[in-house]
């Protein structure tokens, strides 16, 4: 039997030259940022697949289009899915981003000029918890908690104290650049005494949350949002969830709120992920990332740098490089010469400017889910350390870069086996 020939390449050569070069650097190199992961080569063919042909404006059962009894299955299939994974009363599996699904919690429990309170961006929050030019922060009034300097944990005496002084109608927790985890029903003690609702951005941690490691805010939150590729390790997309008696509002936030028709191909790779999410290797997993990170945000400590709030308990660490003489920029073009990819970030009451902040972000859901664990994460942190101090040695970058190479290649990412024929090897066939 023949396999399929590598149609890109032999009809858009120059996109294939891309596509194989982004394959190459993903296998070669060592993938860092916090917010990436490689979903299975089954999540990879699910949004590959037919559906990407299909509208299908609407919900199961109820849609504009006709043909839609396979994609209804799928949606199905997607929401009993993650209503099982997080125990929600129901959830929408149709935003196509995590951005996407905080549009749409915001137009189902708030109206424009309405004040909110979340996290500062500058602190580990998200854009779209109200930053200026974002959507968010130009339709809504937001007010900003942040860590406390001394530790740099979530300050929830300012939280208390501007949740009673500004009394928002929605508030938000969750944070695209936070190590610890975040204690939801303090949040949802401080909603209920000013009479806010609560929204959750579990983003970042949803993997965390599905593994049973991190607390789950569904419970007390009135609405939980996500994305599916980080952490939980599906596809690129959005969820929201809340309960059963703002389920039409939210569906009606989400389409025609918001979007139009849903990504049926991307909604069948979360089903898929999210099947996955539910077999116990989930959990195995998800303790791993953690394990991970805490033995890199050790390992790092130790050789020199500082971490905010001292450590990790989740997926990420935020890497304060100043004390080696160098700033975030440098740091993360540094490590991309070594094949390590991370990006620079800001620190919470950072003296630098966001183009060139004081820290870095590193995360290790990726590098966990191609098989490495304490040994290889202690590794890549002498690395690191080695290519830091040595600042752009373009001698150390080399050899680092060789030995980030032989390591990648022991861990395939899942993507190989997907690996697509050559022109020159389908000629041959
Ligand atoms: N931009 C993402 C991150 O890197 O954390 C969050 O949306």
């Amino acid at each position: 039997m023949s396999a399929t020939p590598n149609l890109i390449e032999l009809d858009d050569p120059d996109v294939w030259a891309a596509i194989a070069a982004e394959q190459t650097r993903q296998q070669d190199g060592l993938e860092m940022i916090a917010s990436e992961n490689f979903t299975s080569a089954a999540v990879m063919q699910a949004v590959g697949s037919v559906l990407t042909n299909k509208y299908a404006e609407g919900y199961p059962g109820h849609r504009y289009y006709g043909g839609c009894e396979f994609v209804d299955t799928v949606e199905d299939l997607a929401r009993d899915r993650a209503k099982q994974l997080f125990g929600a009363e129901h959830v929408n599996v149709q935003p196509h981003s995590g951005s996407q699904a905080n549009s749409a919690v915001y137009l189902t429990a708030i109206q424009p000029g309405d004040t909110v309170l979340a996290f500062d961006l500058a602190h580990g929050g998200h854009l779209t918890h109200g930053m200026k030019l974002n959507s968010s922060g130009i339709l809504y009034r937001f007010v900003h908690y942040g860590v406390r300097r001394d530790n740099q944990l979530l300050d929830f005496d300012q939280v208390w104290r501007l949740a009673r002084e500004h009394k928002p109608k929605l508030i938000v927790a969750g944070a695209s650049a936070y190590p610890r985890e975040i204690p939801h029903s303090t949040f949802a003690d401080i909603a209920r005494e000013v009479g806010a609702k609560l929204m959750v951005d579990m983003a970042h941690y949803a993997g965390l949350v599905a593994a049973g490691i991190h607390d789950n805010p569904v419970p007390v939150a009135d609405f939980v949002t996500s994305t599916t590729h980080k952490t939980l390790r599906g596809p690129r997309g959005g969820i929201a969830m809340c309960r059963a008696e703002n389920a039409k509002a939210l569906d009606r936030s989400v389409f025609p709120g918001t979007q139009g028709g849903p990504l049926m191909h991307v909604i069948a790779g979360k089903a898929v992920a999210f099947g996955e999410a539910l077999r116990p290797d989930f959990k195995i997993y998800a303790q791993k990332v953690v394990d991970n990170a805490r033995a890199l945000a050790g390992a790092l400590a130790s050789g020199g740098v500082k971490l905010v709030s001292g450590g990790t308990d989740n997926h990420l660490m935020l890497v304060d490089v100043t004390p080696l003489a160098i700033g975030g920029k440098l740091a993360e073009e540094v490590l991309d010469r070594c094949g390590i990819t991370c990006n620079k970030n800001m620190i919470p009451f950072d003296e630098r400017k966001p183009m060139d902040p004081s820290g870095i972000r590193l995360g290790t859901p990726a590098l966990t889910t191609r098989g490495m664990g304490i040994a290889e994460m202690e590794q890549v942190a002498a690395w690191i350390l080695r290519a830091l101090k040595s600042a752009a040695d373009p001698q150390v970058v080399a050899t680092i870069k060789r030995d980030v190479a032989e390591l990648a290649e022991q861990f395939p990412v899942p993507a190989a086996k997907l690996e697509m024929p050559t022109k020159l090897e389908t000629a041959a066939r």
